[in-house]
């Protein structure tokens, strides 16, 4: 379609060297054109130009001093992509990896996912390029204090609403919030993700994981099948990964394989959360440990051989890019049938064309990870209304936003005829919304 190959061609352009945000944008886009050919008043209001433009984006400086007396520094990123239908929101990203490219993925991501819990919340994200791995925990407060001296000025709980994501957790969160409180002598909800003890939600830590297991099982369960006795894999053993595997084997299906970025662990048995969750929430530790402590269990070097183990359920929880045109083959032939991404973007364009085109039910971050953020969208509704909702209460709202999440997606590719194409389903289903509310608004 022209309209979309011209807003293609000049976001490369204009944006050059930023290939995961071309890759994030192509996958949006191209899955649009029908929704752009039923509405002509799109193109004659710029809509598509528009959306893949951040409203602003924020980049500074952290300095901050390590353990050894040495200056530091490191970049900081705020995009604050698209506020049409609320806040700014998404998570935070401390890994060597981010980028400027990332960051916009990642927001670009962000906006069609939050549309999609059906919240009013508009589309975030931002990070730095500081690795938490190793550091101690005064380094990692004198970061987080340094990073929210610049970002204070520029969030606030009706404006811009960060929280976690890789490599910020609860201890990230807690050091984050301390400083804007100081900064601005508001308590707030200004970050999601809380502790308990001043104004986090239930369920908060372990929505992403719980979602991503709700939304599979629904569409499990649309086909007459269930994830009792299945075999999952699932990569990462962060927190998306724990609390996915923690729901699925509530469900009656045995974990196999989990990793991180050093290598992977296999056991027969079905994993032993326990044992994951002290390496990894308590030591802060390496999964490799994992085979030394379980009898039966094997630790190989490499995290992408996880892929090459046979399994019903592959479960990516850990990043951007994890599984490739090869992974994705081989998954195939050792006969997965559900993929479900917990982390955002995990499959390349190429491995989403062999899934798809492989009968495998495929479900893709934006509508399989939305429980993290739907959950934050609740935590920033007790905030407001100075309230505490039980877990029972948080999880049957989780619950129910994902099995709405799935038939909305189901319904909005049967609509476009791309029954089961569910990425075209869920970027049809989340622009929707988004376009209605940037047309109300005019041209802004
Ligand atoms: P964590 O930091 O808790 O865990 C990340 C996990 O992924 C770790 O096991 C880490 O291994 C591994 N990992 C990270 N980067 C790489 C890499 N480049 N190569 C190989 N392994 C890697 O993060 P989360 O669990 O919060 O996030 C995981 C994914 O889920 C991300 O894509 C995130 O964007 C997405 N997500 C998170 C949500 C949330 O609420 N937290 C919500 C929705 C999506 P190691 O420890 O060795 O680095
Ligand atoms: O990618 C994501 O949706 C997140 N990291 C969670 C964002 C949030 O605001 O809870």
């Amino acid at each position: 379609m022209k309209y979309v190959e011209k807003v293609l061609k000049s976001l490369k352009k204009q944006n050059p060297n930023e290939p995961e945000f071309h890759q994030a944008a192509t996958e949006i886009l191209t899955t649009l054109a029908p929704v752009i050919e039923k509405h002509p008043e799109y193109e004659a209001a710029g809509l598509l130009e528009r959306f893949v433009e951040p409203e602003r984006v924020i980049m500074f400086r952290v300095p901050w001093v390590d353990d050894k007396g040495k200056v530091r520094v490191n970049k900081g990123y705020r995009v604050q992509f698209n506020s049409a239908i609320g806040p700014y929101k998404g998570g935070l990203r401390f890994h060597p990896s981010v980028n400027l490219s990332i960051i916009k993925f990642l927001g670009l991501e962000q906006i069609l996912k939050n549309s999609l819990t059906g919240l009013p919340i508009g589309g975030g994200k931002g990070g730095s390029d500081f690795d938490p791995k190793g550091k101690s925990n005064r380094e990692i407060m004198a970061f987080c204090q340094s990073f929210m001296t610049e970002l204070y000025r520029h969030i606030g709980a009706d404006t811009d609403v960060p929280a976690g994501d890789i490599g910020v957790g609860g201890r990230e969160i807690g050091y984050l919030f301390g400083q804007y409180k100081r900064i601005r002598d508001e308590h707030v909800g200004v970050l999601t993700g809380r502790g308990l003890s001043y104004g986090g939600s239930l369920v908060r830590t372990e929505a992403t994981g719980y979602g991503l297991i709700y939304i599979t099982e629904e569409a499990m369960k649309a086909r007459g099948d269930s994830f009792k006795g299945k075999t999952v894999i699932i990569s990462g053993s962060g927190n998306v990964a724990i609390y996915a595997c923690q729901k699925a084997q509530s469900l009656g299906a045995k974990v196999v394989a989990m990793y991180d970025s050093n290598g992977y662990i296999y056991d027969p048995n079905g994993i032993r959360l326990d044992v994951i969750k002290d390496i990894k929430e308590v030591k802060r530790g390496r999964i490799k440990e994992y085979a030394e402590r379980v009898n039966g269990s094997v630790y190989t070097e490499g995290c992408r051989g996880i892929w090459s183990v046979p399994c019903d359920i592959a479960l990516p929880c850990a990043t951007q890019n994890e599984i490739d045109k090869k992974s994705a083959e081989l998954l195939v032939k050792n006969g997965v049938k559900y993929v479900a991404e917990g982390a955002n973007m995990p499959s390349t364009l190429d491995a989403i064309g062999v899934f798809q085109s492989s009968g495998v039910v495929f479900l893709p971050a934006k509508a399989a990870n939305a429980g993290g953020v739907a959950t934050s969208a609740l935590e920033m509704a007790q905030s407001s209304g100075r309230m505490f909702w039980s877990f029972e209460e948080v999880d049957a709202k989780l619950k129910s936003i994902m099995v709405n999440i799935y038939h909305n997606i189901d319904n909005a590719a049967k609509q476009y005829g791309f029954e089961g194409n569910y990425v075209m389903g869920a970027n049809i289903a989340g622009f929707v919304k988004v376009a209605e509310a940037m047309l109300a608004h005019g041209i802004v």
